[in-house]
C-alpha cells in the first residue's frame, strides 16, 4: 500500500473522530501521539501478520532472544523511518498545523533495561528485522522501567517510571497465547508402569503469563518481527487461592519492577523468579510452536535457536530439558542432544560480581523441579569429564559448587556457543576468566564484536549530519552502513570538512540550548563537548574524569589568565540505588559542577554539566553533539562499550583505553585518529600477578595527585565529608582497585594532546571525517548477520511482497 500524505492526513482526522470524539484541531499532543501510534500499526498490521505466515509455512528457522533487558527507548520515529514514511508523515501532521517532534515528546521512553546489555539487545532487534532475518525477542513486560533519577542537593534520588501510565499503543496483548508456568512446592517422581518416571508436583503454584507483542520493524523491507514480553496473571482456576489484596500484589509484582543494577546480583527471590518466569513462558511458547510444525523434536535445532544473553536466561537450559523429558517423554540423551545444539550464550562481562551463582537451597526452595534437573546436568559433566581432565579442573567447571548453582557454567554446559562482545574481551575469556572451559570446550567459544544500530543513532539523531552525508556520498549507506566509507575521498575536501563541523554546531547549539532549559547553566557551543554517558560504576573510571577536571580547575587558579580551550564536560549516569559509592560520585561531581560554574575566576574555561536522568533519548541529544568521547574504564574491565561506537558515528573524536572495543576502534581508524592512554591489560595483569600496586606511593610522590585529592577531603569541594571521605579511602586506604592513580597521569596527557589537535581547525575536522567514514564497521546489521551465520544458522529471508514504498 502507498502511503500518501493525502491517505495519512484523512486517516488522522477520522481516527482522532473516532477515537476522541473531536476535531483533529482541539487535539493534544498526547491525543495526537495516540491516534498516530494506533495509525502507524495500521501501516505495518498486515506485514506482521504476513511475516509470522511466512515463517510459519516456509518452515524458517528462527532465532528467539531471550534476555531479561530491552531498551529500545521511543519507537514512533524509529517505525516511521523503517517505514519509509517519515517525510510524508513529518509533512502532514505540518499541513495539519503539528510538529512532528512535539508529539515524539509525548511517547515515554520503553525503558525495560539498565545500559548496555539492554540496548544491544534493542539494537540486535531493530538490525534482525533490518536485515531480513528471522528473529524474535523474548523478555519480561515489567509495570516499571529502569527508575527516573532526579537531582536533589546533588544527591540521587529515585522515582518510579510510570511509563505504562498512559498505555502503550505499540503493544497487543495476546491472550489467547498464554502460558501456565509453576513454581515452589514439592516435586517427586512416580514411577510408572512401563519403568519410566514422571514427575508429580505438590502444593506448586501456578501462574499465568500473558504475552505482549510489539512489532519491529525491518528497515523498508516489508519484514516485521516480534518482541514478545511476557506479564504475569492469575490464572481463572487459582483465582479462589489469592484471596487477600496482599497475596495478589505478591503474585503482580513478579512483573513490577526491572531490577536496577547490571552488575550486582542482590539473592532475591523475585529475581530468580522473573528470570524463571520469561524463561519458562517464551521456552513453552517456542515448543508449542514448533509442533505446529509437525516434525520429529529430534530435528528442532534446524527450526529453532535459542540465545541467552548473559547468564539471567539460562534456565532457558534445564527448562528446555523439563519439557522434552516431562512432557515429550524423550530419553536424557536425545533431550540433551536438543537442547546444547538449540542454545547458544553471550557473555557480557568479567565482573566477577556480575558472574551470577545462585544459592542451593532457594534454587531448591523456588524451582524444585529446575534444580533437579540442574544436579543431573552438574553429574552428567562430572562424570563424562573427569576421565579426560584433572580434578580441580572438573570442580572449577561445575555447576553446583560451594553451594551455588553457577549460571555461567549452566550457560556454557548446555549451549553450543559462547561469544564474548569485542575481541580482547573474548581474549580474556578464552585465557583468563572462562580459560577451564575454553580447555573443554575450545570449538564453543567465539567473538562478536557488538554492533550499534545507525538508523536510530545516526539516521534519526543526527539530521543535520545525516543529511550532508546523503548530499556527500549520496544515500546508499542508509541502506549499507559500510558505505559510509566513500566519505573517506573527501577528507581533504575543505567544503565537505567544514560543513561537517557546522552540522556539529549546530547540534551543540541544540544541546546547549536544552542544557540551560533543564539546568539553567550556559554553555558555550564553542567551547568542546566532552562527553562521558554511561553506567556509574567504579570500573569506568567517572572519578578519573572529575581529577582531571580538578586538576585543570587548579592550574587556573594558580594561573588567572592561563589560556585554554574552554571545555564543557558533560556527564550522564544512573548509580544503581544499593551502589553507594557509586552514589558519592555522583554527590561529588555535582558539588564540583556547583564550586567551578560558579567561581568568577573560572571565566567560562570550564562548565561542568551532569544531566539527569541519563537515557536513550537523552543519549539520542548528546551524541551528536558531542567532540570527545569518554571511553576510560581500566583497560580489560569493560567488555565492550556500545557508547563510543555511537560517538565516533557521531564524528566525535575518542579518547581511550586499551579497552573492549575501544581497541578494534583505533583499529579501524588508525591511531592518529584517536587518542590513546593509560595502562594495557597486560601491564593491568601484571600488576596482579605482582601485587605490588601501590596507590599511597604515587599519591605521596605526586604534588598534583595531592592537590586533587586533597580537595575531597579538606572542604576545597564543599558538601561531601562523608563522600570525599569514602572517595579518597577507596584510593588511598583500599590501593585504587581501578588503578585511577596510576593512569592519572597519562591522562591529563592525553587531554592535552586533545586540546592541541582541538586547536588545528582543519586537523580536528578530518578525524571527525575519519571517525564518521570507519564507523560502518560497527553497524549491528553486521554483527546479527556474524551471529546468525556462526552461531544461529538462520538465513535472511527476502521480501516476499513487491517493495512498494
Ligand atoms: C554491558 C557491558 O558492561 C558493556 O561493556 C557491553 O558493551 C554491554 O554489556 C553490551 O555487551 N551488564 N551490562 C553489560 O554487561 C552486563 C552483565
Amino acid at each position: 500500500m502507498k502511503i500518501t500524505k493525502k491517505v495519512f492526513k484523512e486517516e488522522m482526522i477520522q481516527r482522532l473522530k473516532e477515537k476522541y470524539a473531536m476535531d483533529i484541531s482541539d487535539a493534544t499532543p498526547q491525543e495526537l501521539f495516540h491516534v498516530l501510534g494506533s495509525v502507524v500499526k495500521t501501516y505495518y498490521a498486515d506485514d506482521w501478520v504476513q511475516t509470522w505466515k511466512d515463517y510459519l509455512t516456509e518452515e524458517t528457522k528462527q532465532v528467539y532472544y531471550f534476555s531479561i533487558e530491552f531498551l529500545p527507548g521511543k519507537m514512533l520515529k524509529s517505525n516511521l523511518l523503517n517505514l519509509g514514511i517519515l517525510d510524508t508523515v513529518r509533512d502532514g501532521l505540518t499541513e495539519l498545523g503539528f510538529s512532528l517532534d512535539d508529539i515524539v515528546d509525548q511517547e515515554k521512553d520503553m525503558a525495560l533495561g539498565n545500559g548496555g546489555l539492554g540496548r544491544l539487545a534493542s539494537c540486535f532487534m531493530d538490525s534482525i528485522a533490518s536485515c531480513g532475518l528471522p528473529g524474535n525477542g523474548n523478555g519480561i513486560r515489567y509495570d516499571y522501567g529502569l527508575f527516573k533519577q532526579r537531582f536533589v542537593d546533588g544527591y540521587q534520588v529515585e522515582l518510579p517510571d510510570e511509563w505504562l501510565n498512559n498505555g502503550n499503543v505499540w503493544e497487543v496483548r495476546k491472550e489467547s497465547k498464554a502460558i501456565d508456568v509453576r513454581f515452589g512446592g514439592d516435586v517427586y517422581m512416580m514411577p510408572l508402569a512401563d519403568g519410566r518416571l514422571k514427575p508429580v508436583y505438590e502444593n506448586s503454584r501456578l501462574i499465568k503469563a500473558v504475552p505482549y507483542d510489539t512489532a519491529m520493524v525491518g528497515y523498508q523491507n516489508d519484514v516485521v518481527n516480534t518482541l514478545r514480553l511476557w506479564s504475569v496473571e492469575i490464572p481463572a482456576s487459582e483465582e479462589s487461592k489469592y484471596r487477600s489484596l496482599e497475596d495478589r500484589r505478591e503474585l503482580e509484582d513478579l512483573t513490577a519492577v526491572l531490577y536496577p543494577d547490571d552488575s550486582n546480583e542482590r539473592g532475591r527471590r523475585i529475581r530468580l523468579l522473573q528470570e524463571y518466569f520469561f524463561v519458562s513462558a517464551g521456552v513453552q511458547s517456542i515448543v508449542r510452536y514448533f509442533k505446529k510444525l509437525n516434525k520429529p523434536l529430534t530435528t528442532m535445532s534446524q527450526s529453532i535457536a535459542i540465545h541467552i544473553n548473559d547468564t539471567h536466561p539460562a534456565l532457558c537450559v534445564p527448562e528446555m530439558m523439563r519439557i522434552l523429558l516431562d512432557e515429550c517423554d524423550l530419553s536424557w540423551e536425545q533431550a540433551w542432544e536438543i537442547t546444547v545444539k538449540v542454545m547458544s550464550y553471550t557473555n557480557h562481562t568479567i565482573m566477577s560480581e556480575a558472574l551470577e551463582k545462585w544459592p542451593i537451597e532457594l534454587m531448591q526452595d523456588l524451582l524444585p523441579r529446575m534444580y533437579q534437573i540442574i544436579e543431573e546436568i552438574d553429574r552428567r559433566f562430572v562424570n563424562q569429564y573427569r576421565k579426560y581432565y584433572e580434578a580441580d579442573l572438573i570442580e572449577r567447571t561445575r555447576i553446583i559448587r560451594n553451594g551455588q548453582v553457577h549460571m555461567a557454567n549452566l550457560a556454557i554446559i548446555g549451549s553450543h556457543s559462547t561469544n564474548g562482545v569485542a575481541k580482547l574481551h573474548t581474549d580474556l575469556l578464552k585465557n583468563v576468566v572462562l580459560h577451564d572451559f575454553y580447555v573443554i570446550f575450545p570449538g564453543r567459544f567465539n567473538n562478536k564484536t557488538n554492533g550499534i544500530a545507525e538508523r536510530r543513532w545516526l539516521q534519526l539523531s543526527n539530521e543535520p549530519l545525516a543529511k550532508l552525508l546523503d548530499k556527500t556520498i549520496k544515500t546508499s549507506w542508509r541502506q549499507k552502513p559500510n558505505d559510509l566509507h566513500l566519505l573517506q575521498n573527501f577528507v581533504e575536501d575543505d567544503a565537505v570538512l567544514s560543513a561537517i563541523e557546522e552540522a556539529k554546531y549546530k547540534n551543540k547549539v541544540a544541546l546547549a540550548q536544552y542544557i540551560k532549559e533543564t539546568t539553567d547553566i550556559v554553555v558555550s557551543p564553542n567551547a568542546i563537548f566532552d562527553v562521558q554517558i554511561k553506567r556509574l560504576h567504579a570500573y569506568k573510571r567517572q572519578l578519573l574524569n572529575l581529577l582531571h577536571i580538578l586538576k585543570l580547575y587548579f592550574d587556573i587558579k594558580a594561573k588567572p589568565d592561563l589560556q585554554m580551550e574552554p571545555r564543557v564536560f558533560i556527564f550522564g549516569a544512573k548509580a544503581a540505588p544499593s551502589y553507594s559509592y557509586a552514589k558519592a560520585i555522583i554527590k561529588t561531581i555535582n558539588e564540583t559542577a556547583q564550586l567551578i560554574n560558579n567561581d568568577p575566576d573560572v571565566k567560562d574555561r570550564l562548565k561542568i554539566v551532569f544531566l539527569e536522568n541519563y537515557n536513550v533519548t537523552l543519549a539520542e541529544r548528546i551524541i551528536p553533539a558531542a567532540d570527545v568521547s569518554e571511553q576510560i574504564s581500566l583497560a580489560s574491565k569493560e567488555a565492550s562499550g556500545t557508547s563510543n561506537m555511537k560517538l565516533m558515528l557521531n564524528g566525535a573524536v575518542t579518547l581511550a583505553t586499551l579497552d573492549g572495543a575501544n581497541i578494534e576502534i583505533r583499529d579501524a581508524v588508525g591511531k592518529e585518529n584517536i587518542v590513546i592512554f593509560g595502562l594495557t591489560e597486560e601491564e593491568v595483569y601484571a600488576y596482579y600477578h605482582a601485587q605490588n600496586y601501590n596507590a599511597l606511593g604515587i599519591y605521596e610522590d605526586s604534588p598534583t595527585i595531592q592537590k586533587v585529592l586533597n580537595a575531597f577531603i579538606d572542604g576545597t569541594i564543599p558538601n561531601i565529608q562523608f563522600e570525599g571521605q569514602e572517595i579518597f579511602d577507596s584510593l588511598i586506604k583500599y590501593n585504587d582497585e581501578f588503578f585511577v592513580l596510576r593512569d592519572f597521569d597519562s591522562y591529563c596527557l592525553a587531554q592535552k594532546r586533545i586540546e592541541e589537535l582541538y586547536q588545528d581547525k582543519r586537523r580536528w575536522q578530518q578525524i571527525s571525517l575519519i571517525n564518521i567514514a570507519n564507523a560502518g564497521k560497527f553497524s549491528a546489521d553486521h554483527t546479527v548477520e556474524r551471529y546468525a551465520e556462526d552461531i544461529w544458522q538462520i538465513e535472511p529471508v527476502f521480501a516476499h511482497k513487491e517493495l512498494t514504498r
